[in-house]
């Protein structure tokens, strides 16, 4: 057993007595209530999951097992020359709660390179969609189409005491992460390169991999490191970590349910909003005559207002929880400011920063006014020659199918049920607000 699985057990055990004590003991505590307004509106802040891996507060972001992004980026071992931690390291974190050793995190970067190599039929899977085909859609068949590796449904069919599924879901999950590097860089070969793909390094991790596939030289293993780690985990609720956790509640493989999660991503409102901002952004450069001209402040106000008029939302901008800036955001703005100074397009965003908050306040629209983490993730990969901003969603995929796994295994080492909540008629909310009697069927 790798240490990462052995640790992973210790706390499975550990954590159990406390989760069946709750439920056995204390299952009939009430922790919250529900309103019309919340089940017209998706549930916003209906307290239903349960996750130890992150929890979000509105005001200060995201902490993944108890320690902001700050600890964990000062925290986490690094590789040697590097200002960014190890993926690898992250993932021992998320799963465990333990900070790990160098030791620790290098014997997951192992684990992750040995099991790295797709398998064939996938680079054909990937050859076989049409031009123009959108990378998140590839990227969600290729790995729905590795279902058939699943070490999960084989001893599923075979019989395994319940206990027992973590294992061979933390097998899956580490067979699909250590690939994802691989799946998504061939996909960027196939539809940007010409098909012109780099063969993996076995001996970098996963962040400096992945840029040595994109052919990028450093900071760009950095700038992978940073990317995936911010976009990890984002607790239970929003839609790319819920839809992974509901199909794998009813016994779905990883596979299945990493796929179903990128598709969640894949819409505007979430993961899609990175290359939404590119997009908006660059209507906006070709307006002002190309990325040399910086527009004034009330240029920029201007086009802001033109897009809310028009009914479009500003993308990168609002959260469904947070209330303050995005401490992810923060973090890039603050890696921008080191090595993207002078670049044009993060001139661009970094005017937004200023304009964007008081004109949303102004409408009086968004609860949020403050940027998002894709608000500036694009404009640093755009920076780093990742100008194809199709493919940007692809990049938070990669991060958040870490977060979701770590998720998943949980589920199952916890025996979280099926999730099936309980949906109401039209009808019935106006009886609960005493605008309709209640009829009685003859
Ligand atoms: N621009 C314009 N209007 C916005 C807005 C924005 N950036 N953010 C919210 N609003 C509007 C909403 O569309 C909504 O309008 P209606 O009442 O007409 O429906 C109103 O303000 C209230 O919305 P809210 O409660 O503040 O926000 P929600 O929880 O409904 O939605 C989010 C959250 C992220 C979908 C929304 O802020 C948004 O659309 N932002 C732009 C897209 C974006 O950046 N998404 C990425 C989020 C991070 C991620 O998941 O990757």
């Amino acid at each position: 057993m790798s240490t990462l699985k052995e640790k992973l057990y210790e706390k499975i055990e550990e954590q159990r007595p406390r989760t069946e004590r709750l439920m056995n003991e204390y299952g009939d505590i009430v922790i919250d209530k529900v309103t019309i307004a919340q089940a017209l509106g998706g549930m916003r802040g209906i307290k239903s999951l349960v996750t130890d891996i992150s929890y979000l507060d509105p005001n200060e972001g995201i902490r993944y097992r108890g320690y902001t992004l700050k600890e964990v980026f000062e925290k986490l071992p690094k590789p040697k020359g590097s200002e960014m931690p190890y993926v690898e390291g992250l993932f021992y974190l998320l799963l465990t709660g333990d900070m790990p050793t160098e030791k620790e995190a290098l014997d997951v970067v192992d684990e992750f390179s040995k099991r790295r190599i797709i398998p064939r039929y996938i680079y054909e899977v990937i050859d076989s969609f049409p031009c123009c085909s959108h990378p998140m859609t590839i990227f969600a068949t290729a790995i729905l189409s590795m279902h058939r590796e699943s070490f999960f449904t084989k001893k599923y069919s075979a019989g395994i005491h319940k206990k027992d599924y973590w294992d061979p879901m933390y097998e899956d999950s580490v067979n699909l992460l250590a690939k994802l590097p691989e799946i998504a860089t061939y996909i960027y070969a196939k539809i940007y390169r010409d098909g012109k793909r780099i063969q993996s390094n076995p001996n970098l991790d996963f962040g400096g991999n992945f840029a040595f596939m994109m052919g990028k030289e450093k900071p760009y293993d950095d700038v992978s490191r940073l990317h995936f780690i911010i976009h990890s985990d984002h607790e239970s609720g929003n839609v790319s970590a819920h839809t992974g956790h509901l199909v794998a509640s009813s016994l779905s493989d990883i596979y299945l349910s990493i796929s179903a999660m990128v598709n969640g991503l894949a819409g505007p409102l979430h993961g899609l909003a990175a290359q939404g901002v590119l997009q908006w952004l660059h209507e906006l450069v070709d307006r002002m005559g190309g990325e040399k001209v910086i527009p004034s402040e009330d240029e920029i106000k201007q086009y802001v207002w033109e897009t809310l008029n028009s009914g479009q939302v500003i993308p990168g901008f609002g959260h469904a929880v947070l209330r303050k800036t995005d401490p992810r955001y923060a973090l890039q703005r603050e890696f921008s400011l080191k090595y993207l100074k002078e670049d044009p397009i993060f001139k661009y965003v970094d005017i937004l920063y200023k304009v964007v908050p008081p004109i949303l306040k102004e409408q009086g629209k968004a609860k949020n006014p403050w940027p998002n983490v894709d608000a500036q993730s694009g404009v640093i990969q755009w920076h780093y020659g990742v100008r194809e901003y199709d493919f940007y969603t692809v990049l938070f995929g990669i991060g958040r199918a870490i977060g979701i796994c770590a998720n998943i295994i949980w589920d199952r080492a916890l025996g979280y049920p099926l999730e099936r909540p309980k949906s109401v008629t039209t009808d019935m909310l106006e009886e609960f607000a005493g605008i309709k009697k209640k009829e009685t069927k003859k």
